[in-house]
């Protein structure tokens, strides 16, 4: 640009510094000295008269102007000015042509620089393409470099592929040959089954003959028999005589124990527990051995006892030994001679010989329970005839409306160090009814009926298994923290008694 405003001053220069413009009849111009002088400012010597133009004052005074004079000097006032005019004229068209010069070079400055910063632009725009391109490159190698590697484990796969179908291929065709041995073996077995068939029907044929033999003899056997039988018939005859004898024998001992139990009844003393002795029990109406005990019957055996305002009864055995007595027995488990899989009303009405394995019924447990505090006591005895028990202070069970919920508290005992027992509020559940907190059914998979939670650490109405084995049960007679999940018991008991006893 520096160069560009050099060059444009040095052309003015050029232009404008020239020599005085002289006129041929030596006037200087005022256009000598610049575009500052104006056209119509005249210097004063050109204002006046020329030397060679003579006029007397006199003249001039006393009489009018010639007029040719006059006339000549407007005539060379009107030429003067046309020059001046004429100059002023050359002067403007050189400054036309010296901004025209101007703006032409300032025109191409702008067009080069303009053409500069395009180029620069692009080149930015060029630069940031190729590293653009690179980037390109680089992901697309990238990709190219995956592609052959999967390429590569493919055409891997591909030879395993083709190797392991070789490999089945040549099976087949072992298997194949084999088949064929087999078809072979097939004919050669077949042709021996035919001449063995042959074989048996001939024996059959002697066997048939045989048989005809043997059916001569048995019915000469039988007529036999038929003689026996008559002989036998008389010999009965006389043995129905015996009989008789042993009906009025029989009649005679029951009028002696009606007899002995009259007396009884009239002596009041109490002693366990034949099955010849419930009227003097009946009159009594227990509601549990704790009742039974305190009347003075102390041995441990089987007595009757009575449903609360009902005519109902119930056999139970009553432990009059352990730890002070009087516990009525609801469970008992010692030979598995009864099977404790069973429906909701059994252990609702109660099952088995109460002189032996039993469950006495949720019903009267229910019934017993709620009519006073209650102990509950659970002795347990394993293989080894090792002896625990485990103690509640406080246990009852609610109706059967409410599945005989269980309630328990105050635990004490050997049969380890916390409860196995369902914790309070767990219902009763058999293999027909499920009230367990299990998405299963506890009742089917452990068998019997038990307060199973889900399915929790106890029950003791599971399968009897007999003896020690190392099999893993989940069915069996289960306490759980005495010996853990699977070891089944030998002996069970759960017996009840009022807290005040
Ligand atoms: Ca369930």
């Amino acid at each position: 640009m520096q160069a560009a405003d050099s060059s444009s001053q040095e052309l003015w220069h050029r232009r404008w510094r020239r020599p005085p413009h002289a006129r041929k009849d030596g006037i200087t111009t005022a256009s000598s000295t610049g575009p500052a002088a104006t056209p119509s400012s005249c210097p004063v010597e050109h204002c006046r008269p020329r030397p060679d133009f003579h006029v007397s004052n006199s003249l001039q005074r006393d009489s009018p102007s010639p007029p040719a004079a006059e006339q000549h000097w407007t005539a060379k006032r009107l030429e003067e000015l046309e020059g001046v005019m004429e100059n002023n004229t050359e002067w403007l068209l050189k400054l036309e042509n010296y901004i025209q010069d101007s703006v032409k070079l300032e025109m191409v400055e702008m067009q080069r620089t303009a053409a500069h910063n395009q180029t620069a632009a692009m080149l930015e725009i060029g630069t940031n393409l190729l590293s653009q391109t690179m980037e390109q490159n680089i992901k697309l190698t990238d990709v190219e470099m995956q592609m052959l590697n999967q390429t590569s484990r493919l055409e891997i796969q591909l030879l395993e592929n083709s190797l392991s179908t070789n490999k089945l291929e040549k099976q087949v065709l072992l298997q194949t040959q084999e088949i064929t041995r087999l078809h072979d073996k097939n004919g050669f077995l077949e042709q021996r089954f035919v001449a063995m068939e042959e074989r048996h029907s001939q024996e059959l044929q002697v066997l048939k003959a045989e048989k005809l033999q043997l059916q001569d003899l048995v019915a000469q056997q039988s007529s036999f028999i038929t003689e026996l039988e008559r002989e036998l018939g008389s010999a009965t005859s006389n043995s129905t005589l015996l009989q008789k004898q042993q009906a009025a024998l029989m009649d005679t001992v029951h009028q002696l124990l009606s007899m002995i139990n009259q007396c009884n009844a009239v002596k009041r003393s109490l002693f366990p527990v034949e099955i010849s002795m419930p009227p003097k029990e009946e009159a009594l109406r227990f509601k549990d051995c704790a009742e039974v005990y305190k009347s003075g019957l102390t041995t441990s055996g089987i007595y009757t006892l009575h449903y609360l305002n009902s005519t109902e009864t119930v056999k139970v055995f009553c432990d009059m030994e352990t730890s002070g007595g009087g516990w009525t027995v609801l469970q008992h488990r010692m030979d598995g001679a009864v099977d404790f899989h069973r429906p909701w009303k059994d252990y609702k009405t109660g099952f088995g010989d109460s002189s032996g394995e039993y469950w006495l019924g949720n019903d009267f447990l229910h019934q017993v329970t709620s009519s006073g505090v209650y102990t509950l006591r659970i002795v347990l005895k394993d293989w080894e005839n090792n002896e625990v028990y485990s103690q509640y202070d406080h246990f009852h069970t609610d109706s059967e409306e409410r599945n005989y919920r269980l309630h328990v508290k105050g635990y004490s005992g050997t049969a380890g160090r916390t409860s196995s027992l369902s914790h309070s509020g767990t219902e009763f559940s058999t293999k027909d009814r499920d009230n367990d907190k299990c998405g299963c059914k506890c009742a089917q998979m452990a068998t019997g009926g038990w307060w199973f939670d889900a399915c929790g650490p106890s029950n003791l109405n599971g399968i009897y298994y007999t003896g020690n084995t190392n099999t893993v049960r989940y069915n069996g007679i289960k306490w759980y923290y005495w010996k853990g999940p699977s070891l089944s018991l030998k002996e069970t008991i759960m017996m009840i008694k009022p807290v005040d006893f």
